[in-house]
């Protein structure tokens, strides 16, 4: 399983969350990104839950999309190079 960690988010994305404490993605809290956030995202995406989950909010457009969903994947698919 891939997994990535808070500073490889930081060098894709940085300065894109300057005042987040949580990791964005970091959708079941465990600390690392992997495929396990995806399918969590997604199933918050299908339960309409679309508040409340700040690390969901994956692009910090403040909302939960499927935007939020290919941001994730597309950091973890560029992460295996
Ligand atoms: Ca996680
Ligand atoms: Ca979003």
């Amino acid at each position: 399983m891939l997994q990535y960690t808070y500073d490889d988010w930081q060098a894709m994305y940085v300065g894109l969350y300057p005042n987040r404490e949580n990791l964005p993605g970091d959708v079941n809290d465990d600390g690392k990104l992997g495929i396990d956030d995806v399918t969590d995202l997604i199933d918050l995406l299908l339960a309409g839950n679309s508040t409340g989950n700040d690390q969901a909010d994956v692009d910090a457009d403040g909302r939960i999309s499927i935007e939020d969903v290919t941001t994730l994947i597309d950091f973890l698919l560029s992460g295996n190079k």
